[in-house]
């Protein structure tokens, strides 16, 4: 088991993961009611990920996410007004109400706009990567995918290339046992997706328990390390559950009610609370006050975004390629 840290730093991965969680609940809620549109692919279950990997990440370092972005783009840094604003299609969204919940991102926070297609992000952080190295800067990019991500061609091809080249990034396989609806039993011969098929192009990986924040971080930091001290590409791979469905519409059926039962009582968000309250980094008081606030900010935000302005049919036409450039 990892040590815990200080007191500040325990605490501020708490909230982080927190708030990530309670984001998405409220989400959730407001998609149940009909009052939000689109859809959604929730990252609860997954907190530890995204707040281990990222939480050591410099603001010019970059992330790049998927279809289930929310949690990697709060722990980066995208403010919770204008992903909420996004959410709602509003103008004062992280991208002006035009991406909805698979597309958010804020780049002046190096949080890249997220990309839905399954693999996509992995040949783009190699570039971003490229382009970290060619700067001469020590920015690294940090690239999250799932675990049906890595049965695309984009992986393998995204794989060679950043371990040819030496390029300063994080590959960050997030196994959630799960493709969508399918199980990783019937896509995948390997047993760890990520990491056995890193030794075939001769990158270094670990097989980490993403479900503790704790021991996500340890890995970041190493690979992290690695990658802005020019040594190359590590994949991580992150053995984790998603809470829910693969979108707000799936009941998940198709998974073992044995299997929910053993993940979901190594919930991260709580097994973490539960150890900063048995090592006496907080007291139970402290950690209510913590939440209480990251609930009244979150309803906050909620309230402002159903009255931000909409944005207007001009806007259809801007931020878009045509063939004479780009408007
Ligand atoms: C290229 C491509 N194929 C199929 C889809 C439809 N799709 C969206 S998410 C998903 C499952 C992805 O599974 P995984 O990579 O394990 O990520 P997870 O959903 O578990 O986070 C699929 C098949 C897509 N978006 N892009």
């Amino acid at each position: 088991m990892v040590k815990m840290p200080k007191k500040e730093r325990a605490l501020g991965m708490y909230k982080d993961m927190y708030l990530i969680r309670q984001y998405e609940e409220a989400i959730y809620y407001l998609f149940l009611e009909g009052i939000m549109p689109g859809t959604i692919h929730q990252s609860h279950g997954q907190e530890a990920c995204a707040v281990g990997m990222i939480y050591d990440l410099r603001k010019e370092d970059y992330i790049l996410t998927t279809h289930r972005p929310a949690g990697h783009d709060l722990a980066k840094g995208v403010s919770l007004r204008s992903m909420m604003c996004e959410m709602f299609g509003k103008a004062e969204g992280c991208c002006k109400g035009k991406g909805g919940a698979m597309h958010t991102g804020d780049i002046s926070v190096g949080a890249i706009t997220a990309n839905a297609i399954v693999g996509g992000n992995l040949p783009i952080a190699a570039g971003v990567a490229l382009r970290c190295k060619m700067l001469k800067t020590d920015n690294v990019a940090v690239c999250f995918f799932g675990d049906g991500a890595s049965n695309e061609g984009a992986f393998h091809e995204a794989l060679n290339a950043a371990a040819v080249w030496k390029l300063p990034v994080v590959y960050v396989c997030e196994n959630n046992l799960y493709s969508a609806t399918t199980s990783i039993k019937m896509t995948t011969a390997v047993e760890n997706v990520a990491a056995d098929r890193g030794s075939a192009y001769g990158i270094p990986s670990e097989v980490v328990d993403g479900n503790d924040v704790l021991a996500v971080n340890e890995a970041a930091k190493k690979a992290i390390k690695r990658a802005r001290d020019g040594k190359g590409p590590t994949i991580l791979e992150l053995k984790t559950y998603r809470i829910g469905g693969h979108s707000r519409n799936d009941a998940c059926g198709y998974r073992p009610k044995e299997e929910e039962a053993e993940w979901f009582s190594r919930d991260p968000v709580t097994t973490f609370r539960n150890r900063l309250l048995a090592e006496g980094v907080a007291s139970e008081e402290e950690l209510q006050e913590v939440e209480g606030a990251i609930l009244a900010e979150i309803d906050e935000e909620i309230e402002y975004a159903k009255n931000a302005p909409e944005p207007q049919p001009e806007d259809a036409l801007t931020d878009v390629y045509w063939e004479g450039g780009i408007a």
